[in-house]
């Protein structure tokens, strides 16, 4: 019995993984790649951004910079200093 439930488990996330990841989505106003996730806020990997959502840039802005990744408006955010 503990097994099948288990087994049903791994089945469901198996399935349910890629749904997942699909929904999360990649903000359109950002290059992909790198995905930069839709959220509330992303800041850049390694900074001192406090998320909740990070990436590891660069990422190339081509459309509005919502997320303040490019503070130089050079159209790179998250740039290697
Ligand atoms: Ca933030
Ligand atoms: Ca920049």
């Amino acid at each position: 019995m503990t097994v099948w439930l288990l087994l049903t488990f791994l089945c469901m996330m198996a399935f349910l993984q890629p749904a997942i990841a699909q929904s999360s989505g990649c903000d359109p106003n950002y290059a992909n790649p790198p995905c930069v996730p839709i959220a509330p806020d992303v800041d850049c990997a390694g900074g001192n951004g406090n998320g909740p959502a990070y990436v590891r840039g660069p990422v190339r802005v081509i459309g509005r910079d919502i997320y303040r990744l490019d503070r130089d408006n050079n159209g790179i955010g998250c740039e290697p200093k």
